[in-house]
């Protein structure tokens, strides 16, 4: 029964969905050289705005926030001008849009923005090269400084800002699928010892810094955030991560955020740390909305939902390969399967 799935959802005061499906961030790497979305960007996400809410593909923050060709940016007026296009091609249809604010850390390349470190948590390095581009190997990062964290901390809250002038009716801040704020968060890639590492209280502060950093720019009632307390991309997992999140999840309880969002690709997967799966973990430790993504359908979010497992349900691929997921869930129309080969062209 997926009925409940089509009731308008009001997330605070500001923000009213007209329905519990959101389409999940979904990098497309179609920006163009100068990271700025395209008419047909605009066009693609205008097709889907009949989703309670659009979260945009993960949209670097700064340079050196880069680690796949063709992301979208949102650190110059181009961009912001760019999106304009897509956030009014979104609204015309009827629909809501965020904005997904991107640093990867240490799995940027300097291929992408030229001269300069690859900035991360510590010194810690993952294996492997960039997709699409395997030539270019991934290099150990340098441990950002206390006052590069400022700064970081400064150009989340400025992309922020450049969103709602871009049009976006909020941010989701990235701080999941060990990207940047996620490195600060487990210990697989964090081994300071000043106030970024060390204690609950130290890991937990970048992440909580920006968060209040985005709030004090663009309202609570605007801002989300994703995080992956289960490690399962590019990033390992560790016993102690729990605490980590057992922290930081009671300090967002008064942030009045809009929601948190699971970062996950298979909600099925458990992890002995957690006790179990990613979302039941976080539900218990997390009062506000939440939002669930990973595997579902519309009849596996409406059953998790109306056991109350999280609030929303974010869809993925099944939404690169149906455009028109809404009607043909709400019509009961088979949905196209999603493959891999549908990432070559924005349809
Ligand atoms: C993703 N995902 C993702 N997540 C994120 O936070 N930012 C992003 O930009 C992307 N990009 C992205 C690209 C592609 C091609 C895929 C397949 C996935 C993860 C995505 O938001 C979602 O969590 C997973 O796809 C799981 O949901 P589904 O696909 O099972 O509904
Ligand atoms: C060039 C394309 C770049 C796409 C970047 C974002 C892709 C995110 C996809 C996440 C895939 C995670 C799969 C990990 C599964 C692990 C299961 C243990």
């Amino acid at each position: 029964m997926t009925s409940t799935l089509f009731s308008p959802f009001e997330l605070n005061s500001t923000l009213t969905l007209k329905n519990r499906i959101l389409m999940a961030p979904l990098t497309r790497c179609m920006a163009d050289e100068n990271l700025v979305p395209t008419e047909q960007m605009a066009q693609y996400y205008a097709r889907r705005a009949d989703t309670g809410l659009i979260i945009s593909e993960a949209t670097i923050i700064r340079p050196d926030g880069q680690g796949y060709p063709n992301t979208p940016g949102l650190f110059n007026q181009a961009q912001v001008d760019g999106w304009k296009k897509v956030t009014t091609a979104v609204h015309n249809n009827g629909g809501k849009i965020f904005a997904q604010l991107w640093h990867v850390g240490r799995v940027a390349h300097p291929f992408f923005f030229g001269s300069g470190d690859v900035l991360s948590a510590s010194n810690i390095g993952i294996e492997g090269s960039v997709p699409r581009m395997r030539n270019l190997s991934y290099q150990t990062p340098r441990a950002a400084s206390v006052e590069e964290i400022a700064q970081l901390v400064a150009d989340y809250a400025k992309a922020a800002k450049n969103a709602i002038a871009a049009g976006f009716d909020g941010v989701e801040i990235h701080g999941a699928n060990g990207y940047l704020i996620d490195q600060f968060l487990h210990l697989a890639s964090n081994n300071r010892s000043d106030e970024y590492g060390g204690s609950v209280q130290n890991m937990s502060r970048f992440a909580l810094e920006v968060v209040d950093a985005v709030i004090a720019a663009v309202g609570s009632d605007r801002v989300a955030l994703r995080l992956s307390p289960g490690a399962y991309f590019l990033m390992e997992g560790h016993h102690d991560d729990r605490a980590v999140f057992d922290h930081l999840l009671q300090a967002l309880n008064s942030r009045s955020l809009a929601f948190v969002h699971i970062g996950i690709f298979d909600d099925s997967m458990t992890f002995d740390y957690l006790g179990g799966h990613a979302s039941d973990y976080v539900r218990k430790h997390y009062t506000g909305t939440l939002v669930g993504v990973g595997g579902y359908t519309a009849q596996t979010g409406a059953k998790a939902i109306a056991e109350n497992r999280f609030d929303l349900v974010a869809v993925g691929r099944p939404m690169i390969a149906n455009p028109d997921y809404i009607s043909r869930v709400k019509n009961s129309e088979p949905l196209k399967e999603y493959e891999e080969s549908m990432l070559q062209v924005l349809v």
